[in-house]
């Protein structure tokens, strides 16, 4: 048996040595050391040896296992480094090869002009306020004095879930729930980014778009106070020359309301294509927030007043950027998008 063991051991030595890819050594390995292999063959007819020869013959096994093992990682070795070599020596880096094009993405021009939006209206010391898409009749509605004969309360105008229950028309909703959690501290100055859903589908309306509201409370706030903040916006964001005007308008939570517009950005108010003629172009709606509302949000109608304002946000960017078509900024056109 021992003889038996000393011939395996220079058998498998002779075969590694011969091995001249890396591919044959692990065939080896099973042959000599795997379960079905030669060595474990012979440790299983090591039954038939007596209980004196069987320790003795068992280390033996051993040390034929281990030389095999250690011939089998060095010659591994060895190959490793030789490919390695070969390569080396016959690879070369054509370091004038121009580089792999990375395709860098961009911010999506809505979430652009939005972020834009909230950075204006944050350096004037308003903070973000957000709330959920899916409403209540009486956050939608009930709670901004829009009454129960309003046309956007119409099942064929906004999207119910149920009865009670709607995808939100506007953000003012956010604005309730932010002044119910915030009363009796003041002032509230806020606004309300977000989604918004309205029945609604052609080039100039989309069913899903996005709103900007802000609200401002506090002691003794006027529209001195609406006009001055949104000609500030208005500079921001259409440039330093801007004017604004605003023009009597009518929403069931703000009395008075307003419209504003601003200087057409386009020829500066001479009149031109963009403008229609007027030197002038709508950008937002807005008012003071009507008593029943800041009742509805907790706060003392007798002793605050507020403002408030909303915008559309693909207006503005349709505006800031002359896109004519709404559609453009959902397509998802890279040719579009990559222009922003
Ligand atoms: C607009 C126009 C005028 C508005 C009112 C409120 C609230 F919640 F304070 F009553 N938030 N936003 C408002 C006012 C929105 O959008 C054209």
């Amino acid at each position: 048996m021992e003889q038996e063991l000393a011939a395996l051991q220079l058998e498998a030595e002779a075969a590694i040595a011969q091995i001249t890819l890396l591919e044959g050594l692990n065939e080896l390995r099973v042959k000599y050391l795997g379960k079905k292999g030669l060595l474990t063959a012979s440790l299983r007819n090591m039954g038939a040896l007596s209980a004196e020869e069987r320790p003795r013959v068992g280390q033996i096994v051993n040390t034929v296992r281990d030389v095999i093992e250690s011939q089998l990682a060095a010659k591994e070795e060895q190959l490793r480094l030789a490919a390695l070599a070969s390569r080396l020596a016959q690879e070369t880096i054509d370091v004038t090869l121009p580089g792999r094009t990375f395709i860098k993405g961009n911010v999506h021009p809505l979430s652009q002009v939005q972020e834009e939006i909230e950075q204006i209206f944050l350096g004037m010391g308003f903070t973000i306020a957000e709330g959920p898409e899916i409403e209540t009749d009486y956050y939608n509605f009930e709670a901004l004095n829009i009454p129960k004969d309003h046309p956007a309360r119409e099942m064929q105008d906004s999207f119910y879930i149920t009865e009670e229950i709607l995808l939100r028309t506007h953000t003012s909703p956010v604005q309730i729930r932010a002044m119910e959690k915030l009363v009796p501290s003041l002032p509230v100055k806020l606004i309300c980014p977000g989604k918004v859903f309205r029945k609604d589908d052609d080039a100039t309306h989309s069913p899903m778009f996005h709103q900007v509201e802000g609200l401002v409370v506090d002691k003794g706030i006027s529209l001195a106070d609406l006009k001055g903040i949104l000609l500030e916006f208005a500079r921001q964001m259409f440039g330093p020359e801007r004017q604004i005007r605003l023009r009597p308008s009518f929403f069931p939570f703000t009395e008075p309301s307003a419209e504003v517009d601003v200087s057409c950005m386009l020829c500066g108010g001479s009149g031109c294509r963009i403008c229609k003629g007027s030197g002038w172009i709508e950008i937002l709606g807005s008012g003071m927030v009507h008593p029943n509302v800041l009742k509805m949000g907790g706060y003392d109608s007798e002793e605050l007043t507020g403002f408030a304002f909303g915008m559309g946000v693909e207006r503005i960017a349709m505006l800031k950027y002359g896109i004519d078509d709404m559609r453009y900024l959902y397509d998802n056109d890279l040719r579009f998008l990559k222009q922003f």
